[in-house]
This record gives structure tokens, C-alpha cells and sequence, in this order.
């Protein structure tokens, strides 16, 4: 909410991935703002768009300008009432949640659904909240820390019968920082059968045992590149960018100079 967007569009990012969006018990769909100074907003109830023109606009204006290097939204959710839903009253494309994410879809210009599940880890209803997904138009990521078992089953029942370009899993983020500071996303990769897009968390004054400068990325992206070709690299998280008044276009620049 407090992103500076000329800044996200020059900056050679071409993913944006909003941070976080919950579902509410009745399917409602509300975006938790964790940023002091704004409020969490309801997003979607009743089977429409209900978070307000201003923060349609803005979410729509960063991949809408001409000369933007961004061409891809994703929010990012955790995994609260998924399990209740998909049992009742289901997947289906009369329910509440179906319609509310189809509406979120258009209002924002959304592509993709980030799965950033860090507590639940519900196969089953992982699967039918991703295929429902699917149906609707989105693709679906995740961005995982931990539990590999987990997301390798995830990934190959929603990639079952799937090719490439038409995954419907078909980005893999991993958290390289903090719980995940000791992940090699080689590891992963060969696990997975597939590349993942290794992320470091921007410099920080919460935790600034994990913070990375923009040279310190580059040279674990570079590494991580050369031992396993990687597919991309990318930062946890805007918010720091601003708080700590860093560089959008040093951090861009690294991904850039690494994954031209
Ligand atoms: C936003 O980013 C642009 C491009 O880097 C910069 O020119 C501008 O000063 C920034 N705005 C603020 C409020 O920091
Ligand atoms: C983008 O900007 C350039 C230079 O101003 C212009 O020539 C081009 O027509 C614009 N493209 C779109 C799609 O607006
Ligand atoms: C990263 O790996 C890809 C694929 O092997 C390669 O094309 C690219 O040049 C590498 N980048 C650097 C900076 O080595
Ligand atoms: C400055 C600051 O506190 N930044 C954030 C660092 O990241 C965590 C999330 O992992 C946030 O809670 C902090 O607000």
C-alpha cells in the first residue's frame, strides 16, 4: 500500500507479488495490509469486487504503463479457512468463494495466485482450492520455506497431464532467507523436478541478521545461477525498500544484470 509505483515499474521487475490476502470463513476475501499507518481492507464479498476504486487502480496502473517493465500481478495468501471451504460447500463455480475470486481477477488484472501456506499444509484441499483456481484463469505459485514433501506433491498433482507453457503450478519461489536461509535452490530443484526463483530479504531493520544489499544478492544470485540455473531471482519485500530508503533501481538491476 505504500509502494512507490513509478519506482516498481522502472526498475526492470517484471513480477509483482501483493502480500497477503486471507480467505474469512464465509468466502469473504480481505487483504491484510501489514503496514503501519494503513488498514486491512475487505476485498471481496458476495461475489464482487468490494475493495474501492483508488486500490483497483493502483494495482491495475503497474502493469498498465507504457514502457513498464512488470507484465505479471500475483497476490499472496495464506491458507485459513481453505480446508472448511473446499469441504463446504466445495470447489464449485456456484459458491461464494468461486465468485469472489473472479471478481477480485478482474478488478485487480490479476494472473496469479502465490500459495504462501507456512502452518496447514493440507494436501487435499490445496489441490481442489488450485484447480478452482485454475478454472477460473489464474495461474498458481508458491513459496515455500519448508516442508518439501509437501509442495512436491502439490506440484505434481496440479501439473499432472500439464506441459509447459500451460502449467498450472508454474512458478516456484523459494524463500531463501530467514527459515529458509539454509535452502539450496538446487536441492529443491532436483526434488522437484522443476526451477524455482530463489528470493533473499532486501536489507532490514527487524532482521537485519538476514538482510542482503543489492551487491550481496547479486553475488547470490550469480552463485546460485552457476550451480544450478536457476529461473530467476527476487526480493521479500517492498515494504523494507521504503521503511529503510533503498534503492529500487540497484536491486532491479541485479536480477537484470544476472537474468537478462
Ligand atoms: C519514486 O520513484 C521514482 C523513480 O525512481 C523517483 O523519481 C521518485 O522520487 C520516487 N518517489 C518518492 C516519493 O520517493
Ligand atoms: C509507448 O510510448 C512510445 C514513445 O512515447 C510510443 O511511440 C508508443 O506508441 C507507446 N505505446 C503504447 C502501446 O502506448
Ligand atoms: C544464468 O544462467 C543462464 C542459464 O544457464 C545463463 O544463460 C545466464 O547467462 C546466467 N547468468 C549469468 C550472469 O551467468
Ligand atoms: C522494518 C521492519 O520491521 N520491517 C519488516 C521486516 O519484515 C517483517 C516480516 O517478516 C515485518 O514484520 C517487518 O515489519
Amino acid at each position: 500500500m505504500k509502494s512507490n509505483t513509478t519506482a516498481l515499474q522502472t526498475s526492470s521487475f517484471n513480477t509483482l507479488i501483493i502480500f497477503g490476502v486471507g480467505i474469512l470463513s464465509n468466502g469473504d476475501i480481505k487483504y491484510y495490509s501489514n503496514t503501519p499507518g494503513t488498514n486491512d481492507v475487505l476485498i471481496a464479498s458476495g461475489g464482487g469486487y468490494v475493495g474501492g476504486d483508488a486500490l483497483a487502480e493502483k494495482i491495475r496502473s503497474f502493469k498498465a504503463r507504457n514502457g513498464s517493465s512488470v507484465d505479471r500481478i500475483e497476490i499472496s495468501m495464506n491458507a485459513q479457512n481453505v480446508k472448511t471451504l473446499m469441504g463446504k460447500p466445495g470447489p464449485g463455480e456456484a459458491t461464494p468463494l468461486y465468485h469472489n475470486f473472479n471478481a477480485l481477477k478482474s478488478a485487480w488484472n490479476l494472473d496469479a495466485i502465490n500459495n504462501d501456506d507456512e502452518s496447514i499444509y493440507d494436501i487435499a484441499s490445496t489441490v481442489a482450492f488450485a484447480k478452482m483456481l485454475g478454472n477460473i484463469g489464474y495461474r498458481y505459485t508458491i513459496a515455500p520455506y519448508t516442508n518439501i514433501r509437501f509442495w512436491s506433491t502439490i506440484k505434481t498433482q496440479l501439473n499432472n497431464g500439464l506441459k509447459e507453457p500451460d502449467l498450472l503450478l508454474d512458478r516456484i519461489y523459494l524463500q531463501c532467507y530467514d527459515g529458509g536461509a539454509q535452502n539450496e535452490p538446487r536441492s529443491w530443484q532436483s526434488t522437484l523436478g522443476m526451477k524455482v526463483v530463489p528470493l533473499v530479504w532486501v536489507t532490514n531493520d527487524s532482521k537485519p541478521s538476514q538482510s542482503t544489499t543489492a551487491a550481496q544478492a547479486k553475488t547470490k544470485f550469480d552463485s546460485w545461477n552457476r550451480s544450478g540455473s536457476v529461473s530467476g531471482g527476487g526480493y521479500w519485500n517492498d515494504y523494507d525498500i521504503e521503511k529503510m530508503r533503498l534503492s529500487y533501481q540497484e536491486y532491479g538491476d541485479v536480477l537484470r544484470s544476472i537474468f537478462p
